[in-house]
């Protein structure tokens, strides 16, 4: 089953364009899991995946917050992997990229080694550089194109041969699209962006949408523009606002309860 087809499976079967963002944070984590358990980083992962598994179709884990405890960071990257049901989608979120041959390695270890469904990558390398990621047909290169921090404008909107350089990417992506495995990361901050970019993309590639919830992104517009005439395509990402809503040993339940608003938020607008 390729990467696609998976994703309509799972989003039919939990009726769900969810994705939960498992990034583990020192600073938010209810603090009595330092007390009950020797791996409380895991332990958290593990309550809310119990949880909230049947209300997503994605998680996504941020390399950030696992490689910042080096070694022991990485082994709970692979237990939280573990415990992550098989036909959900795992995103590996790195936003990784280098010259052809440094490339062909972090697709290795993001796609062989730890099994990721879908990646993000950064595409200011050029094609050379995000080949060797497409080269895993069966897998799915989320490509950034217009990111939800408010210095994307910087380089993004910069108007590049009468057009603004994200809409550029839009169309490269749709050009690198020969395996029908890329995908595009466009922040729901920028919604009147996202429309531009669905258009340009049109019905088959899907976009990953963080920027809900803490960044305070537009439910409504994210799923107006961002998905397909189906209703799909769109994997909407939230993180610190789900699995961070309490520090009380009721926070896998609380999380619970924000996944299921959010969710239903979500097909409200379909
Ligand atoms: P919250 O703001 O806590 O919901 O987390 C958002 C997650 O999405 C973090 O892991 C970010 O690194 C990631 N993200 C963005 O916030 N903005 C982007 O433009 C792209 C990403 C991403 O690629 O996932």
């Amino acid at each position: 089953m390729n990467f696609k087809e998976k994703l309509s499976k799972i989003v039919k079967k939990n009726n769900s364009l969810l994705c939960i963002g498992l990034d583990i944070d020192k600073e938010k984590i209810p603090p009595h899991l330092f007390k009950i358990s020797k791996n409380p980083y895991l332990e958290f992962n593990k309550s809310i995946i119990k949880e909230t598994y049947n209300l997503v179709c994605a998680y996504k884990l941020n390399m950030a917050f696992y490689e910042v405890f080096g070694k022991i960071g990485f082994e709970i990257l692979e237990k939280t992997i573990s415990l992550i049901p098989n036909d959900i989608i795992l995103i590996l979120d790195g936003k990784r990229n280098d010259i052809g041959n440094t490339a062909r390695m972090y697709a290795k270890s993001l796609f062989e080694g730890l099994n990721a469904d879908a990646v993000t990558v950064n595409p200011y390398l050029g094609k050379d550089s995000i080949k060797p990621f497409l080269e895993y047909k069966d897998k799915c290169s989320f490509i950034l194109c217009k990111t939800s921090n408010p210095s994307a404008v910087d380089f993004q909107n910069l108007i590049v041969s009468n057009t603004p350089l994200y809409e550029m990417v839009a169309r490269k992506i749709q050009e690198w699209n020969d395996f029908s495995n890329c995908g595009a990361v466009v922040g729901a901050t920028y919604p009147e962006e996202l429309k531009k970019i669905r258009e340009i993309l049109g019905e088959e590639i899907p976009i990953l949408i963080p920027g809900i919830g803490a960044q305070g992104g537009d439910v409504e517009k994210t799923v107006k523009y961002g998905t397909n005439k189906e209703g799909e395509m769109s994997i909407i990402n939230s993180s610190r606002a789900i699995i961070y809503a309490s520090k009380d040993e009721s926070f896998a339940e609380k999380a619970k309860t924000q996944a299921k608003a959010l969710k239903d938020e979500i097909n409200k607008y379909k």
